[in-house]
């Protein structure tokens, strides 16, 4: 275990305004309970609970014009991007309690303009069932938590992919996404006309997590900030149930181990999302507590002898 640890900052975003399920607004409460910052605290990481950030209410409404919410969405995202960036500029790791998964468009944003501002490579790691490339053309729900990949690579409303200014907040060849299992027709077609690097689950039978791993964090340096974005559905429901778009046939417990500690290894992890954690959908926390275990071995716990 390395003992120079980041500082950390924990970020509530208690809301589900992009997502087709209520509750993953509860998802940061639920974190603190399953004992988060104690868990980071006890590896020896400085902690700042930042408390939840407020945002509009959900409407619950339907689609209009291929999105749900869509002024609720870019209101959230505002003020999780400005939140990051605070964080990051006082040196921290924020770490976002999701929420659903539409805030990975407010903190990459955010981390993206950091690493811009300090000459920083940018390198994102999306852990996920679901590679959340649709738009509002193609998406078959209108919930935004299904298109923050595409936004933030310039695919989106202006609102949303300008949130940081005039240009995409990242490219496609700087993500890497591992777990995938459910990508929708026309959806498939985006991701691969953008040649988004996909390690999905046939992969993953084949040629292990440790190759998929190894080939998502190929060419990062000590100059690179690692993202990673970890939508709870990455793992398969019957180790996670506490999730509202479940996938079967998903990352078994040491799998997600194995991917936490490798991440662990590079030492780049800069900024972390944990996201779609629905705790009405759980099994008593249950998922919660995977979650916080596998946060543990993302800032060094190793569940073997190296400890
Ligand atoms: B999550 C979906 F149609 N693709 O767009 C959609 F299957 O952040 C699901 O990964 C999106 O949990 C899931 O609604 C978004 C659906
Ligand atoms: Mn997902
Ligand atoms: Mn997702
Ligand atoms: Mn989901």
């Amino acid at each position: 275990m390395s003992n120079r640890q980041p500082a950390v900052s924990l970020i509530g975003v208690p809301t589900d305004i992009g997502a087709g399920a209520r509750g993953a607004g509860l998802g940061p409460e639920a974190l603190r309970i399953a004992g988060l910052a104690e868990a980071l605290a006890a590896r020896g990481v400085d902690v700042r609970d930042c408390g939840n950030l407020d945002g509009p209410r959900n409407p619950w409404t339907p689609p209009e014009q291929g999105y749900r919410h869509l002024d609720e969405v870019v209101e959230w995202n505002r003020v999780l991007m400005d939140a990051t960036y605070a964080e990051l500029q006082d040196g921290r790791l924020p770490i976002m309690l999701g929420g659903d998964h539409c805030l990975g468009i407010g903190s990459i944003t955010a981390v993206a303009r950091w690493c811009r501002e300090q000459g920083r490579d940018l390198r994102v790691l999306w852990l996920d069932a679901h590679s959340d490339f649709n738009t509002s053309e193609v998406t078959p729900s209108g919930n935004v938590h299904g298109m923050p990949v595409a936004c933030l690579c310039g695919l989106g409303p202006d609102a949303l992919t300008r949130l940081g200014g005039d240009s995409p907040a990242i490219c496609p060849q700087q993500v890497r996404q591992i777990g995938i299992r459910s990508v929708d027709q026309e959806e498939k077609r985006l991701i691969k006309q953008h040649k988004v690097d996909v390690y999905d689950m046939r992969y993953i039978d084949e040629a292990g997590m440790k190759r998929a791993v190894e080939a998502a964090l190929e060419g990062i340096d000590g100059n690179t900030h690692l993202h990673v974005s970890f939508d709870v559905d990455f793992l398969d429901p019957s180790i996670a149930p506490g999730v509202g778009t479940t996938v079967p046939g998903g990352v078994n417990y040491r799998e997600a181990q194995l991917v936490m500690e490798m991440i662990a290894d590079t030492g780049r992890m800069g900024s972390l999302d944990i996201v779609e954690l629905n705790p009405l959908l759980d099994n008593r926390n249950a998922t919660a507590v995977l979650a916080v275990d596998l946060v543990e071995s993302l800032f060094g716990k190793s569940t073997l002898m190296r400890d």
